[in-house]
This record gives C-alpha cells, sequence and structure tokens, in this order.
C-alpha cells in the first residue's frame, strides 16, 4: 500500500494556505493510503519559542488536524518529539547532505536574511536535513505539501538516492505531491508573499478559526487591479489569481473553472468569502468540542507515536546497520 508522511509546525495561527494547500488532501486521502501525520514541533524551535506557549499551540494544532478530518484511527497522527528516531536519524542526514545543498534552501535564505542582527540558529540551517530523515523514517511513497515544500523534498529525494548509492538500498525515494489549486496561497494584501502562520495578525491571512465577518471582510478587502477581467494570469493579475486559487480551492476545481462566468470583481470576492466560509464553519465547531477536551487528544497522540515507532525504529536500525554503526 502506499505510503503518505506530511508535517505541519506548530508556530502562530494555522491559516487558508495551509489548509488549501496541505491539510485538505490530508483528510481526503487518508483512506486512500497509509497515511502518518506529524506535528513537526521540533522543527518549531529553529526560532526561540515560549515554552508554555509551544506546548499549548501543539495541542492546539493536533485538535485542529482532527477538526479538519484527519481520524486518529485511520490514519497515524503524532507529535515528531515522541518518537526519538526522528533526530537520530536527522544526524544520518546532516552528514549525508552537503553544505551547498544547504546554503541553497529558499526558506533559509529568506529567513536568515530577514532582520541584520537578529538570531538565527543553526537548525535554521540543517532543519531540511531533520525534514528528509521525517519523511525517509517511514519508508514514504508521497508527501502531500504545498509549493513551498518542494524543494525541501527533493532534497529527502537526493539524501535518499546519495545514502542508497553509497551504502546499498536503504530509503524509499519519495515523491511531493501538490493540490489542483491552493498549491501557493499568497497574502490578501501582498499577493507576492506567500500566505504565512507568522503573519497571522495580518489583514492578508485567513485563519481557519476567523469569525465569518473577518472572513468577509478580508477578502472584500483583497488586492485586486484597475482592470476589470476576471482571468486567471498569475503573472499579469497576481491578486484575481490568488482569489481564484482560492475559490477553486475551496470548491474542488482547478482556478481557471473557478473563473467561468465572473465579469467583475464584487460578485467573485462575495462568492469566495462564501464558499471560504462554508468550508471553515464545521471545522471551528468540530474544533470548538475538542478544545473542550484536552486530555483525549493527548491520549490519541500518544496512540499515534506508538504507532509511528514500529515503523521508525526498524527503518533507523536499517539505516544505521547501511552506514557501518556497530549494533548493540
Ligand atoms: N501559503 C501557502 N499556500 C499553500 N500551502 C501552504 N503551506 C504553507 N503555507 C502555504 C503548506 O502547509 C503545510 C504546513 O507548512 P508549515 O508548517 O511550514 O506552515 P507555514 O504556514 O509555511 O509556516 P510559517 O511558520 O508561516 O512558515 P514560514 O516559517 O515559512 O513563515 C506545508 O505542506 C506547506 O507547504
Amino acid at each position: 500500500m502506499t505510503r503518505v508522511f506530511s508535517g505541519i509546525k506548530p508556530t502562530g495561527n494555522v491559516h487558508l494556505g495551509n489548509l488549501l494547500g496541505a491539510l485538505a488532501r490530508w483528510a481526503d486521502e487518508q483512506h486512500l493510503a497509509d497515511s502518518l501525520y506529524c506535528v513537526v514541533d521540533l522543527h518549531a524551535l529553529t526560532v526561540p519559542q515560549d515554552p508554555a506557549e509551544l506546548r499549548a499551540t501543539t495541542l492546539r494544532l493536533a485538535q485542529l488536524l482532527i477538526a479538519v478530518g484527519l481520524d486518529p484511527e485511520a490514519c497515524t497522527l503524532f507529535a515528531q518529539s515522541h518518537v526519538a528516531e526522528h533526530t537520530e536519524l536527522a544526524w544520518l542526514m546532516e552528514c549525508t547532505a552537503s553544505f551547498g545543498e544547504l546554503s541553497r534552501m529558499t526558506q533559509f535564505k529568506d529567513k536568515s536574511s530577514r532582520g541584520a542582527g537578529e538570531f538565527v540558529s543553526g537548525g535554521l540551517f540543517t532543519y531540511p536535513a531533520l525534514m528528509a530523515a521525517d519523511i525517509l523514517l517511514y519508508d514514504t511513497d508521497l508527501v502531500p505539501v504545498g509549493d513551498d515544500q518542494r524543494q525541501h523534498v527533493e532534497l529527502a529525494r537526493d539524501l535518499a538516492e546519495r545514502f542508497n548509492s553509497r551504502y546499498g538500498t536503504t530509503f524509499v525515494v519519495p515523491q511531493a505531491t501538490l493540490p489542483i489549486a491552493g498549491a501557493r496561497v499568497m497574502d490578501l494584501q501582498d499577493p507576492s508573499s506567500k500566505m504565512s502562520k507568522s503573519e497571522d495578525a495580518a489583514p492578508g491571512t485567513i485563519l481557519l478559526l476567523d469569525d465569518p465577518k473577518v472572513i468577509e471582510r478580508k477578502i472584500k478587502r483583497a488586492v485586486t487591479d484597475a482592470e476589470a477581467e476576471v482571468r486567471y494570469d498569475v503573472e499579469a493579475k497576481p491578486g484575481v489569481s490568488n482569489l481564484l486559487s482560492i475559490l477553486g480551492g475551496a470548491t474542488g476545481r482547478t482556478p481557471q473553472e473557478a473563473a467561468a462566468g465572473y465579469t467583475q470583481y464584487g460578485p467573485l470576492k462575495a462568492d469566495t468569502a462564501a464558499a471560504v466560509i462554508e468550508l471553515l464553519t464545521p471545522i471551528q465547531a468540530r474544533y470548538a468540542e475538542l478544545a473542550a477536551d484536552p486530555a483525549e487528544t493527548a491520549r490519541l497522540l500518544a496512540l499515534g507515536a506508538t504507532k509511528a515507532e514500529q515503523i521508525a525504529g526498524p527503518v533507523l536500525a536499517r539505516a544505521k546497520e547501511a552506514i557501518g554503526l556497530l549494533p548493540r
């Protein structure tokens, strides 16, 4: 059976980009494959965290994933730090990746150049090796991600191939999969930047837990352009194209299909807001129920970690043996 793995970081608040780029597919596809979904809390440590806040955000994110539709009986849902094999395999991956390769990662270049004098951790540089370990640890075939993570999955492929050619076939070589719409949801106020958790107070980011009135307002104020033509053209019309990606993603169509029949921006914005509200309302209701019982979520995460360890343990042992570490 096809094995699927993907992860999401417990930083900031989950937004519509996360849902359309990744989470909606996780929920749709969990019954079609042997799927593992991970709250990648170790990745959150690449920037300093408030400990109490990190614990709360991790739990809240797990609740949101269940609210989005992940069924811990159908898939394996767990927290990365509960499965120690991730960090151990990460070291093997760091030693398989080259300095040049890690230096070329776009996210590292973006984030490390943000503010002069700002603290840049070593983890921010090496975390793609940890991400490769996350994926390879489960003999993963497919990795459903948004477009921003495609480069990191490519690195995981390269590291798997290099390790296999140096030490003999050890890892399955994974492949990224992208959605038909919403692979890169952009900021509503700045369609040249991706919608991001780090911008969670911003008017250009729609949060999964935003009130319907707030969603309507944010979409109504979304940047478009001076023309009045509705068409999908990311270069010439980034704002309108972003709305079409959102409408398409929320209604299961391509952005081009979603454009049909619109001649003005007003109705496009109204329908996009309605589609997003329709998508988020049941998620918000389910989240409210789950948030009332944090002990139950903690129990489900512990069960998920036990299931994940059963796959991760033998794969790590295989890699350690292949690379020449002396068995105990
Ligand atoms: N704007 C987006 N459009 C489509 N997919 C997206 N994803 C993230 N942003 C978009 C996908 O969501 C999954 C989880 O990614 P993440 O945990 O890295 O979330 P994030 O929102 O990218 O987090 P940050 O903290 O906002 O990111 P940075 O640190 O870049 O500022 C992934 O599958 C991702 O592709």
